[in-house]
């Protein structure tokens, strides 16, 4: 069997070389000096590709999905996983993010469970539907943020008469790679329908709930009491940065109230807006993104493949890609990351280019950038 680091390294003729590389091999042991494959390469490379998945593809399968597939156990959940082309077979949007669309008809019920990967809901259209977050049952809007944290109980049933789609995002690949995967079906079908709905935005502390760009730094194992966040809240307060800008795009990140975190320890969540005619400078930025268009249509070039997007695309930006967006009408872009995980880590990185793709900026380690803007 050939290996990527099966030795390479001249034998020659000298016995006691050919034994020592033998004897390696037999006990499972691997000389630097022979393996071939990358190792350290001089910048990311990672396996996705940048790709996109169309909104219209995307609902008319579901839509054949909703006719054909019941929600059942064993399968919970009528999910279509974005698979990037670049990882070979595995239902991943990147290396290390899951990204899908959910769609669950009038009357229907996931099923509970829980599991050590933490995720979030984007709400793309419908109504009706909400998912319930250990015992806080979250009714679901349009534009709405959801998180099902890590370990909590969620499951998601629709007093509708329509369908209801949605963008999921989890951290399944990462935890996965981390070797830490848990899974536990919930006793019964589904958790109660306890009165008030919506508990966590009454009870959650008066901390902001948006910051512009970025979170720099912070990690705890926390994530947001907050579950839900609000369309016209993120609206407003996309309003309200895009008015003070004058910036081709302006980004929030939504945060934890109590502690300026991301929302998950694992996972970040934005919302970007694009303004009528706005272009923005490409960029590299360690970590992977999948981006879903909200509202709006526009491009963007990602290491040099160009995507055109309207609502309900689905997007990937691998780590370390260039990527750059415009939109001729305006365009609200929402998007998941594994920054926070990057940044903890102290690997973050971020490196502006101009629009020959030339660096004009001083990479700058994310560490002299914490104390910065401390
Ligand atoms: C999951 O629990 C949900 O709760 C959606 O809606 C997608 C993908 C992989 C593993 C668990 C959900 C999922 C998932």
């Amino acid at each position: 069997m050939t290996l990527d680091n099966t030795p390479s390294a001249p034998t020659g003729e000298d016995p006691e070389l050919v034994s020592l590389y033998e004897d390696l091999l037999d006990v499972d042991l691997y000389p630097l000096w022979t393996i071939t494959r990358d190792l350290l390469t001089p910048s990311p490379r990672p396996r996705s590709v940048p790709w996109l998945w169309s909104a219209q593809v995307l609902a008319e399968l579901a839509e054949r999905a909703l006719r054909l597939i019941p929600v059942e156990r064993g399968g919970e959940r009528r999910v279509l996983s974005l698979g990037n082309p670049g990882l070979g077979g595995l239902p991943y949007a990147a290396g290390t993010l899951w990204g899908a669309i959910q769609c669950l008809g009038p009357g229907e019920t996931a099923p509970a469970h829980r599991h050590s990967p933490g995720a979030i809901r984007f709400i793309l259209s419908g109504d009706g539907v909400a998912t319930t977050v250990d015992g806080d049952v979250c009714d679901m809007h349009p534009g709405d943020l959801i998180l099902t944290p890590s370990w909590n109980w969620h499951d998601h049933s629709s007093a509708s008469d329509g369908p209801m789609l949605w963008f999921d995002g989890l951290d399944l690949p990462m935890i996965e790679a981390l070797d830490a995967v848990f899974f536990e079906p919930y006793p019964d079908f589904r958790q109660p329908d306890t009165e008030p709905h919506n508990r966590s935005e009454a009870t959650a502390g008066p901390g902001p709930r948006y910051v512009p760009g970025s979170v720099r730094d912070v990690l705890t194992d926390a994530h947001s009491p907050l579950l839900v966040y609000r369309w016209p809240d993120t609206d407003k307060e996309l309003s309200r940065l895009a008015a003070e800008s004058g910036e081709a795009m302006v980004s929030l990140e939504y945060v934890n109230p109590d502690t300026g975190a991301s929302v998950l320890p694992t996972l970040s969540c934005g919302m970007h807006r694009l303004t009528p005619g706005g272009r923005t400078l490409p960029v590299r930025r360690t970590g992977n993104s999948v981006f879903v268009v909200y509202q709006g249509s526009g491009t963007s070039v990602i290491d040099g493949r160009r995507f055109d997007w309207s609502a309900g695309d689905m997007f990937v930006v691998p780590s370390w890609a260039a990527a750059e967006h415009a939109s001729g009408e305006g365009a609200d872009l929402f998007s998941i990351g594994d920054s926070p995980v990057l940044r903890a880590l102290g690997i973050y990185r971020e490196l502006p280019l101009d629009t020959a793709q030339q660096v004009t900026g001083v990479f700058v380690p994310a560490q002299l950038q914490r104390t910065e803007t401390r």
